[in-house]
């Protein structure tokens, strides 16, 4: 039941300089890290990876603040990590988020167009072998 992840620790938190409070609760958590790297992704990698939500009233302002500065991605691994990362990050809304998680400890509303709410977490297997392609080719 080993499996990887992708986690996108988002522009928000790095510019709040909460990038290593996030891989700390992963590591803290017990899961492994596999790869890790900064970037400011390009419009392109981010219409792949967002492709289900093209054409939603909140597409172009998620490709806009995803695209504002860099984020980091992190490939993790361990049992169930998939459904244990979306655990730890909380509900999508950070404003709803439970304390204690990642996004109900750290995020909130900011009155901003796009929710910014610190992390995404692979929803599925097949959404992880496919988000991972994206961001770590190299992993094969
Ligand atoms: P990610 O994909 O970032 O882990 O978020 P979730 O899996 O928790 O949530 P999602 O797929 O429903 O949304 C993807 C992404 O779009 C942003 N978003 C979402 C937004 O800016 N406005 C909205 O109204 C919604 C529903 C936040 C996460």
């Amino acid at each position: 039941m080993t499996e990887r992840s992708l986690v996108l620790v988002k522009p928000d938190a790095f510019a709040r300089g909460l990038t290593g409070e996030v891989i700390r609760r992963i590591e803290a958590k017990g899961y492994t890290l596999v790869a890790l790297k900064v970037l400011t992704p390009t419009r392109d990698m981010l219409a792949q990876h967002y492709a289900e939500h093209e054409g939603k009233p909140f597409y172009e302002g998620l490709l806009e603040f995803m695209a504002s500065g860099p984020v980091t991605a992190v490939c993790i691994e361990g049992v169930r990590c998939i459904p244990g990362f979306r655990s730890l990050a909380g509900k999508t809304d950070p404003t709803e988020a439970l304390p204690g998680t990642i996004r109900g400890d750290l995020g909130r509303d900011w009155g901003q167009g796009a929710t910014h709410n610190i992390v995404h977490g692979s929803d599925s297997p097949e959404s992880a072998a496919r988000e991972l392609g994206i961001w770590f080719p190299e992993l094969g």
